[in-house]
C-alpha cells in the first residue's frame, strides 16, 4: 500500500515524464553543512594548472588512446614513480605548470584565459595529518561547471552544476604527509546543461569558490537544522553519518534561552521539535537577531547562527513574522565586483555590494539572480538583515522534456535548499526565469515546484513569469501560476520595445487580485558619465526617467508586494557587444562597474526611503 502511494505520488509530481525521483532521494548523500566551522584546511592559494584543449583528460576516442597522457600524468603516483627512479617527463607536467589563485574564475586570472571555454587540470599539494580512526572529506563550494576530482591518482568523485556544494569522501585515498590533487574543470555547457550555453552573463569557468579538506569524527553531524513554524514551535532535523548514527542523543542549545535532547533513528536521523522558548526575538531585517545554535552528538559538534522569523503569504499581502512588508529589493549577480571580476565573492565584497542595497539604497531585500549565491552573501544577508530571493538557472529556456534535465534540476534545487535552509534571510525559491510558456515546460516547473514544498514547506515558492500585452494592458497568462504562492514578472517596457516613457504610468495591470505580484525585473540601460538633455537611450538621463515612470506605473499596481529592479550593478556579457555603449558590459546596473551611481540610483533610493 505504501508503496503504492509513493508510485502515486511520484506520478503527480513527475508527471508524463516518468523519471522517479522524491524529495528523499534528492538530498545530497554528504552535506556537511557548516564546515568552515569544522577542523578543516582551507586549501586556498596558489595552485599549477594545464589547459587541456582536446580534452584528452576524458577522452578516449576508439580506444586507440588507451589512456591519454593527462590520464596517466593525473592517475600516476608521480612521487613514488619519481622515487624509484621512474618517469620523469610528463607533458601535462603540473608540477612545472602556471600558477592561478584559487578560488576564482580563470577568465580573470590571465588575458588569454579570458574567453577559455572548456576543460581546464588543475593541481594543489597539500599536507594532511593521520586519520587516526577519524575521517576525512574534500568540500567544494563551487566549480563552473563539472568537476572530477583525484586524490593521489585515484578518482574520488565528479559534479555537475555551477553554484551548489559538493563533498567526497576521501578517508581512504588521503595519506598522512604530501598528497596531490588534481581536478579537471570544464566550463562547457550545452542543450541539456543547467544553464545551457546561452545566458545574458558571463562564463567564469574555475574553481570559484573555496575548497577545504574537512576531518569528523567517524561519526559526524552531517547536516542540522531548525526554523520557526508558522504556529510558534521550533522545528528541524538532524543527520548523522557513520557507523555510530543509529541510537544516539543528539543535544541541541539554542544560544543560552532553550535546550533539547533528542535521540536518532536506525537511518541516523532525528526529528526536533520545542516551543519556542518566551524570551525568543524574531529575525527581521529592522532587528537580525540570529542564536548561536550548537548540536551535539557522538563526540562531534556543530555550530550554526541561526535566525528564528515566518513568511507567509495572506491575499495579496506578505507576512513576515505576520505583519506585511513591501520588499524594497534590487536583482544583483554575484561576480560583479571589482574592473575585472573573477567570481570570487570575499566576505568584504559580499559586504560592500549589500551594504549598498541596505544602507545607501534603503532596501530590505535582494534578488540573489541567476544562480545560488556563494555562501558567504547568504550568511551575511542573515547577519546584515536583507530578506532572500534565491534560485537556481532554471533559466529562458531548457531541455523540458528530458527526464535527466529534471533530475539535474531537481537535484541542484536540493543541493541550495540543504545548504540555505539555516539562513532566515531566505523567504523564496523561485524555480525559474523567464521561461516561455510550452506544456513541457509547465510541467517541469511543477515538478520543481513540488521538489521545493517537500524538501522545505516553511518558505515561499516564486518564479520571474513573463508577461502578455496587449495595448496598455498587460496580463500573466500563465498557468504555472497555480502553483506559486508569489507571483513575480519581468517588464521592459520602456525599454525593449516602443514604449514612450511618459505612457509607463497609465499602462494597466490584469493580475489576481488575491495574489501577492513582485515586479521581479524592470530596468534600462545606461553608460554612466554618459549624459544626454535629449534623454537619449543610454544615457544616465534616461534611466533615471524610466526609473520615475516605472516606480509610478507601480504605485499604481494594488497587489504589489515588492520589487526588485535589474539590476546593481553593470555585469560583464558576452551578448552585449556594441561597441561603443556595451563593449561585453550589461549597462543596466544602478552602478556602474567599477561602483559609480548613476542617476537612476538617487531615484530609486529616495523612492525606497519615502517607502520604509
Ligand atoms: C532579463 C533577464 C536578465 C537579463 C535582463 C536584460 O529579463 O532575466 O538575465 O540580463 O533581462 O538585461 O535584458
Amino acid at each position: 500500500m505504501k508503496k503504492f502511494a509513493l508510485a502515486v505520488f511520484t506520478f503527480i509530481l513527475l508527471g508524463s515524464q516518468g523519471a522517479a525521483c522524491l524529495a528523499d532521494d534528492l538530498r545530497p548523500p554528504l552535506l556537511l553543512t557548516g564546515s568552515h566551522q569544522r577542523d578543516s584546511q582551507d586549501l586556498s592559494g596558489p595552485w599549477t594548472y594545464s589547459r587541456d584543449l582536446y580534452r584528452t583528460g576524458l577522452t578516449d576516442i576508439n580506444g586507440w588512446v588507451a589512456k591519454s597522457r593527462m590520464q596517466r600524468y593525473r592517475d600516476i603516483d608521480v612521487a613514488a614513480e619519481e622515487a624509484k627512479g621512474g618517469a620523469t617527463f610528463f607533458e601535462f607536467d603540473m608540477d612545472r605548470g602556471p600558477v592561478m589563485t584559487i578560488p576564482g574564475a580563470w577568465n580573470a586570472a590571465q588575458p588569454e584565459l579570458r574567453y577559455y571555454d572548456g576543460l581546464i587540470w588543475f593541481q594543489r599539494k597539500f599536507n594532511a595529518r593521520e586519520l587516526r580512526g577519524g575521517r576525512a572529506f574534500l568540500r567544494f563550494e563551487a566549480v563552473n561547471y563539472r568537476a572530477h576530482v583525484y586524490l593521489n591518482g585515484k578518482e574520488v568523485g565528479k559534479h555537475e552544476g555551477g553554484f551548489t556544494p559538493f563533498a567526497v569522501e576521501v578517508s581512504e585515498a588521503l595519506r598522512a604527509g604530501e598528497n596531490r590533487l588534481v581536478v579537471g574543470v570544464d566550463s562547457q555547457h550545452d542543450a541539456q546543461s543547467i544553464p545551457t550555453q546561452i545566458t545574458d552573463w558571463d562564463l567564469y569557468g574555475g574553481i570559484t569558490r573555496p575548497v577545504r579538506l574537512v576531518y569528523t569524527p567517524s561519526t559526524f553531524i552531517d547536516d542540522a537544522m531548525l526554523h520557526l513554524n508558522r504556529d510558534g514551535s521550533i522545528a528541524g532535523s538532524v543527520q548523522l553519518n557513520g557507523p555510530g548514527a543509529a541510537g544516539q542523543q543528539v543535544a541541541i542549545r539554542i544560544g543560552d534561552i532553550a535546550s533539547v535532547n533528542v535521540t536518532t533513528d536506525a537511518q541516523g536521523r532525528a526529528a526536533v521539535s520545542l516551543p519556542a522558548p518566551r524570551k525568543l526575538q524574531r529575525w527581521s531585517p529592522d532587528s537580525p537577531t540570529l542564536y548561536d545554535v550548537q548540536f551535539a552528538a557522538a563526540g562531534d559538534t556543530l555550530r550554526d547562527r541561526i535566525g528564528f522569523r515566518t513568511i507567509a503569504v495572506d491575499g495579496s499581502r506578505i507576512l513576515l513574522n505576520g505583519k506585511p512588508i513591501f520588499l524594497r529589493g534590487v536583482s544583483m549577480h554575484e561576480e560583479e565586483f571589482g574592473p575585472n571580476p573573477a567570481r570570487n565573492m570575499s566576505e568584504q565584497a559580499s559586504r560592500a555590494l549589500l551594504g549598498e542595497i541596505k544602507h545607501k539604497l534603503h532596501g530590505n531585500y535582494v534578488r540573489l539572480s541567476h544562480y545560488p549565491h556563494s555562501e558567504t552573501t547568504l550568511r551575511l544577508a542573515d547577519e546584515m538583515g536583507l530578506l532572500v530571493w534565491s534560485e537556481i538557472p532554471v533559466y529562458w529556456t531548457v531541455d523540458w522534456d528530458n527526464p535527466a534535465v529534471l533530475r539535474k534540476a531537481l537535484a541542484m534545487q536540493a543541493e541550495t535548499i540543504y545548504r540555505d535552509r539555516n539562513r532566515a534571510s531566505v523567504i523564496l525559491w523561485s524555480v525559474g526565469n523567464e521561461t516561455p510558456v510550452s506544456a513541457p515546460r509547465t510541467r517541469f516547473h511543477a515538478a520543481m515546484a513540488a521538489n521545493v514544498r517537500a524538501l522545505d514547506p516553511t518558505r515561499l515558492i516564486s518564479a520571474a513569469l513573463l508577461v502578455e500585452r496587449d495595448k496598455d494592458v498587460t496580463t500573466i497568462n500563465d498557468p504555472l501560476l497555480e502553483q506559486l504562492d508569489v507571483l513575480a514578472v519581468n517588464t521592459y517596457a520602456g525599454w525593449y520595445g516602443d514604449d514612450r516613457l511618459a505612457d509607463l504610468p497609465g499602462l494597466k495591470w490584469n493580475v489576481p487580485a488575491n495574489r501577492p505580484l513582485i515586479l521581479s525585473e524592470f530596468g534600462a540601460d545606461a553608460l554612466a558619465g554618459y549624459h544626454d538633455a535629449g534623454v537619449k537611450k543610454f544615457s544616465e538621463e534616461y534611466q533615471a526617467a524610466y526609473y520615475r515612470n516605472t516606480l509610478a506605473m507601480a504605485d499604481r499596481i494594488a497587489t504589489l508586494a515588492g520589487m526588485s529592479p535589474w539590476v546593481l550593478k553593470d555585469f560583464r556579457s558576452p551578448r552585449r557587444e556594441h561597441p561603443l555603449l556595451q563593449n561585453g558590459w550589461n549597462r543596466k546596473g544602478l552602478l556602474s562597474e567599477t561602483g559609480a551611481r548613476k542617476q537612476a540610483f538617487d531615484v530609486l533610493a529616495d523612492y525606497y526611503k519615502q517607502k520604509n
